[in-house]
């Protein structure tokens, strides 16, 4: 046992440092980068778990690969007609017919544990510090601070580095956001998503997160953002034209950056149900 666990870190670093570069990525943001391999990186418990599942996998269906490829080459070397010219006739043999059903079962068995684990503790929601509502809409999300202030406010595409010059954050193109989701570093964020049209789908990947917003309904999701920094994820729900216009820009800051900002918010943006078009019809 300890010596497959010494193998299993060995074979992941190596898999880490030969195959994925994401180390190399800029620091601390959660974005695809040019020829990168594997998955995004983790910046939450979950999709940490994720990442070392996957590899646990790949490592695992690479074995098997390769015991199905020397299998075939035993076979085409040893008993081709050249070689074996007189085929025998056996049919059946009870060993290796219970083996070749078992052994595949107990690997699926073995493959279930971890991953039902994983399902669990992403579908369960821990006692979150703060609700974030994510809204999808044609072709925009918007965003409400229920346990603070309940404000509520758009975030659309920024089409132009030009647009948030100034701002103190990289622009990235196709998934910058005018305005940011600010959530504190460190806790459970608790994501009700739901949507006013049609069929969207709120999804951050470095973040291990992705659900469906669906018109009536309330999802739920949650996630915990190890590290400070900007995470990017997109609609991930074919949900028309615009479809891959609307991105979603997180920012992890720390406790103390998030109140400050949450006092910005509340000055900048409506409240719930006070918005706009309220205002006139009350006029
Ligand atoms: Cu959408």
């Amino acid at each position: 046992m300890r010596i497959f666990i010494t193998l299993k870190i060995i074979l992941s670093s190596f898999f880490t440092i030969f195959i994925s570069n994401q180390a190399l990525s800029e620091e601390n943001m959660g974005a695809a980068h040019p020829w990168g391999l594997n998955l995004r990186e983790a910046f939450s418990p979950v999709m940490a778990d994720m990442v070392t599942f996957h590899n646990g996998l790949i490592w695992l269906i690479t074995a098997i690969s390769l015991f199905v490829l020397v299998l075939i080459a035993i076979i085409v070397v040893k008993f081709n007609t050249k070689a074996n010219p007189k085929a025998t006739k056996t049919t059946h043999n009870t060993f290796l017919e219970i083996a070749w059903t078992a052994i595949p079962v107990l690997i699926l068995v073995v493959m279930a544990v971890p991953s039902f684990k994983l399902l669990y503790k992403a579908d369960v929601i821990p006692e979150a510090h703060m609700t974030l509502k994510a809204i999808g809409h044609q072709w925009y999300w918007s965003y409400e601070y229920p346990d603070h202030g309940n404000f509520t406010y758009d975030a659309w595409l920024v089409q132009d580095k030009e647009d948030i010059e100034g701002e103190d954050r990289p622009y990235t193109r196709l998934l910058t956001t005018d305005t940011r989701v600010v959530v504190p570093v460190g806790k459970v964020i608790k994501v009700q998503v739901t949507a006013t049209d049609v069929l969207h789908s709120w999804a951050v990947p470095s973040l291990g997160v992705k659900k469906d917003a669906m018109p009536g309904r309330l999802n739920e999701l949650w996630f915990q953002a190890d590290r400070e920094g900007i995470f990017y994820g997109q609609c991930s729900e074919l949900c028309g034209t615009n479809h891959g216009y609307m991105p979603i820009e997180v920012h992890a800051v720390s406790e103390e950056d998030f109140l400050a900002w949450i006092e910005e918010a509340k000055e900048n943006y409506a409240k719930v149900g006070e918005d706009l078009n309220l205002a006139k019809i009350k006029e």
